[in-house]
């Protein structure tokens, strides 16, 4: 496959968006038996991963107030798909967060010149696309339709970009396809182990978590770094010795509302 653009686009960023969490963080979604989230802990797991942004990766980060609408408005990477020349506004495949979008857009209008969205009846969360150096996996789920597939795929093609589409529908206990797939640079993915025999991933070569530590399969590169949450030793050891340098990051209050680490920020190069 290929595609126009620059090795290492998926993983090289100057800058960073993200939104504070709002009092009413537990009042979102979750298929998760985990807990209530304890509100002054998340607001220090979420300082923690800006700081992490800002001062390991160097990152430029824009924080949004919390927006009190939306429970689950902090995992902005659903509400956009974000390039170095263009964005994507979402339509997000569950009711609570359609107005997300209206929120966010003025945000993604002035920093992008050129903006495109997906359009009812066709849906799409962002945490369902993962790039891989100029190729764009667009997971097909509960949350993503295939007419969302299709007009993203669409996008991203009249771009120069390439896509293929990957169905996690199957899977019954994924929320999105980032959830188990993610793309580290260097033609590697981490991957749960269910993942492992789609013809999709073929070219790649695959980390694969260990069912219990399946959560952490949502890491996220940043630059020079991995951001991944602490307390999975499996996969951080893989990491280590494959010679990345890890930030780990507390990210409990996070998994008990389904949230990984990338959801938290929308991530581009300017
Ligand atoms: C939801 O169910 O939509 C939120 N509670 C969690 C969203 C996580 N986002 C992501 O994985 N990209």
């Amino acid at each position: 496959m290929t595609n126009e653009h620059s090795p290492q686009s998926s993983h090289h960023f100057s800058h960073a968006i993200v939104r504070i969490p709002g009092l009413n963080f537990s009042k979102g979604l979750t298929s998760m038996d985990l807990g209530k989230p304890d509100y002054p802990t998340v607001r220090l797991q979420h300082a923690a991963y800006i700081a992490a942004l800002q001062n390991a990766c160097g990152l430029v980060v824009t924080i949004l107030p919390a927006n009190e609408s939306y429970p689950d408005s902090t995992f902005v990477e659903d509400t956009a798909i974000v390039t170095p020349t263009f964005a994507v506004l979402t339509n997000p495949g569950t009711p609570s967060r359609a107005g997300e979008v209206a929120a966010i857009e003025k945000t993604i209008t002035q920093t992008f010149e050129k903006v495109y969205r997906i359009t009812s009846p066709g849906t799409l969360d962002g945490g369902d696309i993962c790039e891989a150096d100029g190729h764009f996996f667009i997971g097909i789920s509960h949350r993503t339709n295939p007419e969302g597939a299709q007009q993203l795929a669409d996008i991203l093609q009249n771009n120069g970009y390439t896509t293929s589409f990957v169905d996690i529908r199957p899977l019954t206990t994924i929320l999105h396809l980032k959830s188990g797939v993610v793309y580290i640079g260097d033609n590697r993915l981490v991957m749960w182990e269910e993942f492992k025999s789609f013809p999709a991933f073929d070219d790649y070569e695959k980390i694969t978590t260990k069912p219990e530590e399946n959560y952490a399969a949502n890491c996220l590169r940043v630059n020079g770094k991995i951001l991944i949450p602490a307390d999975f030793p499996d996969l951080a050891q893989q990491l280590t010795n494959l010679g990345y340098d890890l930030i780990p990051l507390a990210m409990e209050e996070f998994e008990k509302m389904d949230g990984g680490l990338s959801c938290l920020s929308l991530r581009y190069l300017k």
